[in-house]
């Protein structure tokens, strides 16, 4: 069985729920990358766009500005980087930096031109479940059945992409855990991740530090926990995601992951 990657998320944002204004600074969001990969990330995702519920959207430049120097000097430093982006430009812009990956939380929806330029660049393209941008999508969180509903909407966007000259090898699908989903939806599709799967492409799970694990052990209506206190309840997803034989997960704290997939590793040599 092929080991499950693990991608560290570097957000240059000054707003991201987990870790906002961090590494903000291109030094800082570099010197976080190094960090990352010394823990044993396979992946560095950069982002420059927050996308937690209610965030408002940068503009293209101040996004670029934000992460073009940041891959530039990672994959300079022979790191394997993603673009965590909704726009075709940035993505370009991105792929002539150094970036080997494109993630698009919103699979090509919020950019008409993101096909072309993925297209274009042949490079494995992250295609995420997403209902509308972080403003409203949690008024989109209703499923007659999330798992197959989810598999449906995905199922949909691979073949709009094929159809637009996307190469069915390219295309890597995630279900977008915490967008215009509640908790119980969450549960739902980590507990059914083989059904995802079973439609024939690598699957990306980024559960990190999300809400539904913040509420978990927390009376209804109580605080949740803070989002730097859910990286143990984040490396039990990983173990999840781990025995579910998915490519890859999408992390914070990597050492944790890391640690979670050599139990799993370590379980099905033993099998
Ligand atoms: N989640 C976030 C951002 N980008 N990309 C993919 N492919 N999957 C995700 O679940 C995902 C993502 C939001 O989390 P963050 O603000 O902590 O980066």
């Amino acid at each position: 069985m092929m080991s499950t990657l693990v991608m560290g998320v570097v957000n240059v944002t000054p707003d991201s729920f987990s870790d906002g204004g961090l590494w903000f600074s291109p030094g800082a969001a570099v010197a976080h990358g190094l960090d990352l990969l010394e823990q044993g990330a396979d992946i560095l995702d950069v982002g420059g766009e927050s996308t937690r519920p209610g965030a408002q959207r940068p503009s293209e430049e101040e996004e670029l500005r934000r992460i073009i120097p940041v891959i530039r000097e990672l994959s300079g430093c022979g790191a394997r980087v993603s673009v965590d982006t909704m726009r075709g430009s940035v993505a370009a812009q991105a792929v002539e930096a150094g970036a080997s990956i494109v993630n698009d939380v919103s699979g090509g929806l919020a950019d008409p031109d993101m096909a072309r330029v993925v297209a274009t660049a042949r490079v494995p393209f992250v295609v995420m479940h997403w209902r509308g941008h972080s403003d409203t999508m949690q008024d989109r969180a209703s499923y007659d059945d999330v798992v197959a509903d989810v598999c449906r909407a995905l199922s949909e966007r691979v073949a709009d992409l094929c159809g637009r000259g996307v190469g069915s090898d390219q295309l890597i699908l995630d279900p977008g855990f915490g967008f215009a989903k509640l908790a119980e939806h969450n549960w739902s599709l980590l507990a059914h991740l083989g059904a995802m799967k079973s439609l024939g492409f690598p699957v990306l799970v980024g559960t990190s530090r999300k809400t539904f694990l913040g509420a978990l052990g927390v009376p209804e209506g109580g605080v949740p926990r803070l989002p730097a206190q859910r990286d143990v309840t984040t490396a039990a997803t990983t173990v999840i995601a781990g025995l579910a034989g998915v490519w890859g997960v999408r992390v914070h704290d990597v050492a944790s992951s890391i640690d979670a997939l050599r139990v799993v590793a370590a379980v099905e040599a033993a099998r």
